[in-house]
């Protein structure tokens, strides 16, 4: 009796476990593309083409940012004089510019991406003439908003362009409508662009951009040192202006 039950619902019972089967397949195809149309990466990948990727931190909206093959990511970029620098603090916190010409990423971010994962940062410069340096930072981390972004570690400098950095650690940023810095003035007034500036600089790197690596802005009669410079590398010399700049962090691990 039971065998004979048995034979009658075998078939059944088959195409039973056949559908069920297929369907749990299907589902966890269209669950696995879901997690991967969602799941971004975190950082930019080692390893891929170089180019603009679309990364989604911890913590934070996802943003398109670009990316070396090394896994380096730019943060800021000058090198034709396109965007102006000279911002507010709304400006400084939230980034702008164009990804693929002149930018800054955003100090809210960068304060995100360096608390959650220990980061280096690699600054790559270059004069008029086509010389190029380098300076790398192994633990880059910046405070939160209420801190004033502060430039909290830099780690240990490595490099070819001197290290003119350190002066401004522990230093809050300071823009053009708001003076965190230890000068009687505003530091981003005198010079250009918001930077971590102290009494007031040996490097900013926001300043304005003068084409032909020379400072010559007068106001008043006065001549004004608001170049983009790094004086450990150009002898102190603060009327060179520096023709580029690449600012790009990566974590540690
Ligand atoms: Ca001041």
């Amino acid at each position: 009796m039971i065998s004979r039950s048995l034979k009658f619902f075998l078939p059944f019972l088959v195409l039973a476990v056949v559908i069920t089967s297929a369907y749990a397949k299907k589902d966890l195809r269209l669950r696995q593309r879901k997690v991967l149309s969602k799941d971004l990466a975190e950082g930019c990948p080692v390893g891929g083409p170089s180019g603009i990727y679309k990364i989604k931190p911890l913590g934070l909206k996802s943003f398109k940012v670009p990316c070396s093959v090394e896994g380096w990511m730019t943060i800021q970029k000058r090198f034709d004089g396109s965007e102006n620098f000279d911002r507010s603090w709304q400006d400084y916190k939230d980034g702008f510019g164009n990804l693929l010409g002149e930018f800054f990423i955003g100090l809210e971010k960068l304060h995100l991406m360096t608390k959650s994962r220990p980061h280096e940062l690699y600054i790559k410069l270059g004069m008029v003439n086509g010389s190029t340096s380098y300076a790398l930072y192994d633990h880059f981390e910046i405070g939160n908003e209420t801190e004033s972004y502060v430039l909290k570690s830099l780690g240990a400098y490595s490099g070819t362009a001197g290290d003119s950095l350190s002066y401004h650690l522990n230093q809050k940023f300071t823009t053009i409508d708001r003076d965190n810095d230890n000068h009687k003035d505003n530091c981003a007034q005198y010079s250009s662009g918001g930077w971590w500036y102290k009494a007031c600089s040996v490097s900013t790197l926001n300043g304005k951009f003068h084409k032909d690596g020379r400072i010559k802005s007068e106001r008043n009669g006065h001549l004004y040192l608001n170049g983009i410079y790094w004086t450990s590398w150009q002898q102190f010399d603060y009327w060179i202006s520096l023709t580029s700049v690449k600012m790009m962090i990566r974590p540690k691990f």
